[in-house]
């Protein structure tokens, strides 16, 4: 059993991720508009992990016998459509996930909940992998430059994604 302070942390922390999912979804549909196919798959692949990430703790609250507390979700804000403001958005986003995921890892180990800090280090590990996968692109764009031809290229690079997480949710352990 988990304290409800950790509980309600969880719960906190699954609107985040589904807020984050929300933020791809609405990216990808702007690239998708533009005609960036590449990107808007990218993004999508990035909405699936979203929801993996939310699924996975949804299913720990209900596994821990704790209440799974669904919370409003804010309307996603993309205003641009450029490559680069574009992935800068992305790099500054996770890297307030990370702050985020690092805060809920430091509340558990003050509470000595073992099982929560073992849980919530999968986490860690995958915000390393998030902040490099748009670093990578950033650097990338540096390195094309930013010519039509260059983001035609990287546009099909990005399109090769595919998630590397379950995208049924009865996949996710756990959540049912
Ligand atoms: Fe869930 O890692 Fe991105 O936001």
């Amino acid at each position: 059993m988990i304290s409800r302070k950790i509980a309600d942390r969880i719960n906190e922390q699954i609107n985040r991720e589904m807020a984050s999912a929300y933020l791809y979804l609405g990216m990808s549909a702007k690239m998708a508009e533009k005609g960036y196919h590449g990107a808007a798959k990218w993004l999508l692949s990035q909405y699936h992990e979203e929801m993996f990430h939310a699924m996975k703790f949804y299913g720990y609250l209900l596994d821990q016998g704790a209440s799974v507390e669904l919370k409003t979700l804010p309307a996603p804000e993309v205003k641009t459509s450029d490559f680069k403001e574009l992935f800068q958005k992305v790099l500054e986003h996770e890297k307030g996930v990370t702050k985020s995921i690092v805060e809920l890892l430091a509340m558990a180990k003050a509470e000595n909940d073992y099982a929560t800090e073992i849980f919530v280090q999968w986490y860690v590990g995958e915000q390393v992998e998030e902040e490099k996968n748009a670093s990578e692109i950033l650097q990338n764009l540096d390195l094309l430059g930013g010519s039509s031809q260059a983001l035609f290229l990287l546009n099909i690079e990005l399109g090769k994604r595919v998630p590397e997480v379950a995208t049924s949710f009865l996949e996710v352990e756990g959540a049912h």
